[in-house]
């Protein structure tokens, strides 16, 4: 798991993936996935989520063309140690911000059909309430 980015990362891509699906009422913004270290075939995909609309959005599952397997996640404390567990959702109530982000929830993808690399866009497609939103994530180099 990437412990550390760089805000001026984020910063810098904010206008580059920033999607407006103007007809859900929801903007998602950063969508993001850090190079996986060499050798490293799991990569965690990040981003933020503003619910605009005035209905709840529950996410309640993803997949990808470019990965076998696509899972919500979320990294809790457990005593000294950070763990992640799955979830069976992730809700977004109307005007609520949730972000997806390192030591957070995040999308969990396992089994790349092809190691994704820095520049490269990988397809998330998101189950949900209001239909599938299909979300296109940027590979950012993690450091
Ligand atoms: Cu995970």
């Amino acid at each position: 798991m990437f412990l550390r980015y760089r805000w001026v990362l984020l910063i810098s891509f904010i206008f580059l993936v920033a999607v407006e699906a103007e007809d859900t009422r929801l903007e998602i913004k950063e969508a993001w996935i850090p190079e996986a270290p060499p050798g490293v075939s799991a990569m965690a995909g990040y981003m933020r989520l503003l619910n605009t609309g005035t209905e709840v959005l529950l996410i309640t599952g993803a997949s990808s063309p470019d990965f076998a397997h696509v899972h919500l996640h979320a990294t809790i404390q457990d005593g000294d140690l950070m763990r992640m567990v799955a979830l069976e959702k992730i809700e977004v109530a109307a005007g609520e911000l949730v972000e997806l982000v390192p030591n957070g929830k995040h999308l969990m993808l396992r089994n790349p059909v092809q190691q994704p690399r820095s520049g490269d866009t990988v397809q998330v497609v998101f189950k949900t309430n209001r239909g599938d939103i299909a979300v296109e994530f940027k590979v950012l180099s993690a450091r």
